[in-house]
């Protein structure tokens, strides 16, 4: 029996992929959409829509009926009593809020009954706010002047007050509807929240997923009083413990075992958020290993050989669930601010590629500061690209050159962005959509010096879960999980080929372009 069940409860789906830690393969992956499989919650895209002032509420009981869905479906590829170790990861920031009747219903599930049915009456909050919730402008101003400034709480919790972080959207809360916040007995995150569920007990929140919520202290990485006495009264009592992501919380309680064919007392790891958990799935748990993934937003994570916050307040502290820390920064304008520049100029994608032949690396000094909207690293207000020279983007005709200097332009800034973790990589993972694209894979190489490679890993939260459970619970090490399922595909790395002086340069002018804004 050398089975480890990841799960993945991110914000369209909820996923899970079975390994066998043995022989190194996956034995079953299944996923169930929110929208198509679940249509009776009206969530579309996982959310429920049209929600107002910048509101984006799921409803956690849609969640509950996704996970029975999705371990039927595993159940009918592979036999569930040959799993042996259990974790799983949550979209980071979203809150479930339950009544004091939680405590006692969640430890005595009974599988006659569904799990949304035995703990609806337990949710003092229909609805879970979620990470795109962007609603609580105000109460991010009122934690950060209560406890001295933005400054004051990066340096506390390792991002400044944050508007989809779970403190302000608790606060926010409290003020709309104090009875019910009175009624609440407990806070959990997605995370935590699926993670009693399988235990039957109340579960603690991971330092991974913790520190999403600006409330916990990243020296102490506990909660910290100050910032939970600007949030909301009496907020220590409605919180699970903190505790380091590889800790039991449990075993799998008879719910599941008698529903779904588990074995007894299989070992549950504490949940983690989802980025923490696709580090580990990603094979980077590790300082010197980067992952850049290429989205609608393009992200930037790493493990951290020391626990520091960003001075400029535009990254994120984590805790690292294989111990320590790690950062992640997102980059607002990514593959909009790439197809900006190719939809100016009617090219195709092939065309776009083209462009990297034709054009020489610095691109004889012409430069972009490519932010097609409000970017968050840096926290700058621009609707359209600044041109070295002055020139209006509008009016530049050169086609080429402007796709090289949006994304050599993206990625100098994400090289002088990341400069505060102290890093120094030594291969650079690339994921997501325009990944496969090895002009631009080619501009990462040479800016940040480091070889790149993609990987061949689909569901890397979901896989990432599945190596903390089987480490914490089986004794496995890491990284011989790393080694054996997280290879790069074949001929995909990248080697640096321009001189670092052309880009360290161009890092020097692109610095100067912003500030002079
Ligand atoms: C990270 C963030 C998202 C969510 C959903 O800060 O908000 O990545 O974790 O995936």
């Amino acid at each position: 029996m050398s089975y480890a069940l990841g799960l993945d409860a991110s914000t369209q789906s909820c996923s899970a992929l079975i390994i066998d830690v043995a022989l190194g393969s996956v034995v079953a992956e299944a996923s169930i959409n929110f929208g198509a499989q679940l249509p009776q919650y009206n969530a579309p895209s996982g959310f429920i829509p049209d929600g107002e002032n910048g509101e984006v509420h799921s409803d956690p009981l849609m969640w509950l009926d996704a996970l029975e869905l999705l371990l039927k479906d595993l159940g009918q590829q592979c036999d569930l009593s040959k799993v042996s170790a259990i974790s799983g990861a949550g979209q980071q920031h979203g809150s479930v809020y339950l009544n004091d009747q939680w405590f006692y219903a969640i430890d005595s599930l009974s599988s006659d009954q569904t799990l949304s049915e035995q703990l609806s009456p337990t949710l003092s909050r229909t609805t879970s706010p979620i990470w795109m919730d962007s609603s609580t402008g105000e109460e991010c101003r009122e934690i950060a002047n209560a406890v001295g400034g933005d400054n004051v709480v990066c340096a506390k919790s390792g991002s400044i007050v944050i508007e989809r972080f779970t403190g302000p959207q608790i606060r926010r809360w409290y003020k709309n509807d104090p009875a019910a916040y009175e009624n609440t007995a407990r806070i959990h995150l997605v995370s935590s929240f699926l993670c009693s569920v399988l235990i039957g007990a109340d579960a603690p929140i991971d330092t991974g997923d913790g520190a999403g919520m600006n409330l916990v202290n990243i020296d102490a990485w506990d909660w910290d009083a100050d910032l939970l006495g600007a949030t909301a009264p009496n907020l220590l009592n409605k919180l699970p413990a903190i505790k380091p992501g590889n800790t039991t919380a449990g075993t799998l309680c008879s719910y599941f075992t008698e529903k779904y064919g588990f074995s007894a007392d299989i070992p549950v790891t504490l949940f983690t958020g989802d980025n923490p958990s696709s580090l580990i799935g990603m094979g980077a748990s590790q300082p010197g290993k980067l992952v850049v993934s290429l989205g609608t937003s393009d992200t930037f994570f790493a493990a951290m050989p020391e626990v520091v916050a960003d001075p400029a307040g535009c990254g994120h502290v984590f805790g690292n669930p294989s111990g320590g820390s790690m950062s992640l920064q997102c980059f607002v304008n990514g593959s909009l601010a790439r197809e900006a520049v190719k939809d100016k100029f009617n090219y195709n994608w092939d065309q776009f590629t083209q462009a990297f032949t034709y054009t020489p690396s610095g691109n004889d000094g012409q430069l972009m500061v490519p932010f097609f909207r409000p970017e968050s690293s840096p926290r700058v207000t621009l609707n359209a690209p600044i041109l070295q020279g002055g020139t209006d983007f509008e009016n530049w005709q050169k086609a080429d050159a402007a796709i090289r200097a949006c994304v050599e332009g993206q990625f100098l800034n994400m090289k002088l962005r990341t400069d505060w973790m102290q890093l120094k990589p030594e291969v650079i993972y690339l994921t997501g959509g325009a990944s496969k694209n090895n002009a631009i894979a080619q501009v990462v190489a040479d800016i940040f010096q480091a070889k790149v490679q993609r990987l061949a890993v689909s569901g890397s939260v979901a896989l990432g879960a599945a190596f903390r459970a089987a480490t914490n619970s089986l004794g496995k090490d890491l990284t011989e999980l790393e080694n054996s399922f997280c290879r790069p595909e074949a001929d995909s790395t990248i080697e640096p080929q321009a001189n670092q002086a052309i880009y360290d340069d161009a890092a020097k002018r692109f610095d100067t372009l912003i500030s002079a804004r």
